[in-house]
């Protein structure tokens, strides 16, 4: 692919935009950026990029008008005016995940769903180098997939990918070899306009796939139990089910099991504690074996990988209550799950930016629980929620919840932070909002931990 003398426009300039910007330019683009913030660093990206337009603040409409080719960062929704403009004049527009598939000659490993993503795409990344297969892994996960591209030398024997439903949504032609979608529940629906669209930005996975491919689903997911009708005949569907051993990944006699293999792994062997990561250990057993990695190679990483920082993380114990890091429990599903895998009344640690969920299954979730500390932009949302329930403190900081917490927290309970919401209105990331968690437990633990 050659975009010699073209026109390009690239929209947002976080790691994705960079990467695009990279690699519009490698391709030959006259390239120009957009971003709505004012970026602090303006003045060095004009040295370092000096033949690269930047416009920061207001989409400048008109240019973007008069491009050959827009590349979209995952976090601009389609439904802006200027794209919507720009579509309807025929300009083609495109995200990273379809760019890179356009430029990747090696097969793809893609894995979606609302929760779960990151671990299965790690286990499965781990599976692979344990057997020491070449892989390259990225995608929503961190690292922008164009980035993992080789300038020059061979490419990976697989690419194996984390997709947001943001990045699914500006597919066309990508086509993964394998693939999976792990469960859907309610995100990101400021940015998608309602359920059906989250969904249907998921199922846009396996539009291309075709003889040869495999799907992974979890057949026992309302929603992805209902796709396979909707999938190319030519595909090989494989689902996943705790309960059903005529699926083709399940558990028998507390052993993971593949119908095609047999007993994988007694479940006490598995490093990741929660229900859901025997769900996500499943899911990554299926994709590898689609991917023709080795058993063992499963088996060890199993026994080996404690799970990924921040998913339901033991931080600390402090006068007999138990603190997790769940701070990448983003959305109402991941809360729900992290909250069922505790036993002990918790005292929840909720709020941030809700993404336009409705939150209310949280009320029949904290009946049993002994109080709730809200924060954040939907704090109040969430209190007007649960303040008939249990009791509800507010709080303006990480370390004031964490207090707050510890003062409703009688011995035997679990203080657990999984906020069922975003995290940028108030920290950096989920990584920050989890560190400033876990800094804040260790300070009133007296550094004990
Ligand atoms: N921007 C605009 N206008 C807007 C929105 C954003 O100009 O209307 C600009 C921002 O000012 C900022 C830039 O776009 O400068 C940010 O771009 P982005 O939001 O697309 O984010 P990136 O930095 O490119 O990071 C993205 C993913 N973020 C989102 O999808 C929101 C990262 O996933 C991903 O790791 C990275 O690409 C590499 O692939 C993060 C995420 O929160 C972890 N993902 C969501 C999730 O997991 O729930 C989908
Ligand atoms: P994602 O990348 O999709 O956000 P992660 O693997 O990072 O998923 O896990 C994020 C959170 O989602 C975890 O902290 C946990 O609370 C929850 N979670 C993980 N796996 C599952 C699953 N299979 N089903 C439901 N919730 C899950």
């Amino acid at each position: 692919m050659k975009l010699n003398g073209k026109k390009v426009f690239i929209l947002g300039f976080g790691k994705t935009g960079q990467s695009l910007l990279n690699t519009a330019l490698r391709l030959g683009g006259h390239c120009q950026v957009a971003d709505t913030r004012h970026l602090e660093n303006a003045a060095t990206l004009r040295t370092q990029y000096p033949e690269v337009t930047f416009h920061f603040g207001a989409l400048p409409e008109n240019l973007l008008l008069d491009s050959d080719l827009i590349l979209l960062s995952p976090g601009l929704a389609p439904a802006l005016p200027a794209l919507q403009k720009a579509k309807q004049a025929g300009i083609t527009v495109m995200g990273d995940i379809e760019l890179f598939a356009r430029l990747a000659k090696a097969p793809i490993i893609a894995i979606t769903g609302s929760n779960g993503k990151s671990t299965v795409t790690t286990l499965v990344s781990e599976i692979a180098q344990k057997a020491g297969i070449m892989v390259a892994t990225g995608g929503n996960l961190g690292t922008p997939a164009l980035e993992l591209l080789p300038e020059s030398g061979p490419e990976p024997a697989w690419y194996i990918l984390e997709l947001s439903s943001f990045q699914l949504d500006a597919c066309t032609t990508f086509r993964p070899r394998v693939a999976a979608i792990l469960n859907l529940s309610p995100d990101h629906l400021d940015w998608h306009g309602d359920y059906a669209q989250y969904g249907a930005a998921k199922a846009r996975i396996f539009q291309n796939m075709n003889a040869g491919d495999v799907l992974v689903l979890n057949g026992e997911d309302a929603f992805t139990s209902n796709l396979p009708r909707q999938v190319p005949d030519s595909v090989a569907i494989r689902c996943f089910a705790v309960h059903d051993d005529h699926s083709d990944a399940y558990v028998l006699n507390h052993q993971l099991t593949l119908r095609n293999s047999g007993a994988l792994l007694a479940i006490a062997d598995l490093r990741m504690q929660g229900g859901h990561n025997i769900e996500n250990a499943l899911a990554a057993a299926l994709l590898a074996e689609a991917a023709q990695f080795p058993l063992a190679a499963i088996q060890a990483v199993f026994r080996q990988f404690s799970g990924l920082p921040h998913r339901l993380a033991w931080v600390a114990e402090y006068q007999g209550v138990n603190y997790y890091d769940d701070s990448k429990g983003t959305n109402l599903g991941a809360t729900l799950k992290a909250m069922s895998g505790l036993s002990g009344p918790l005292v929840m640690i909720l709020g941030g930016d809700a993404k336009g969920a409705d939150l209310s299954p949280l009320q029949q979730a904290c009946r049993d629980q002994r109080a709730a500390v809200v924060l954040g932009k939907d704090a109040k949302k969430i209190a007007q929620l649960l303040d008939n329930i249990i009791p509800v403190d507010y709080a303006d900081s990480m370390q004031d919840a964490v207090l707050k917490a510890a003062s409703r927290a009688m011995a035997g309970d679990q203080v657990l932070l999984s906020p069922a919401c975003a995290s940028t209105d108030m920290f950096r990331d989920y990584q920050d909002r989890g560190q400033q968690f876990t800094a804040a437990v260790q300070e009133l633990a007296g550094g004990k931990s």
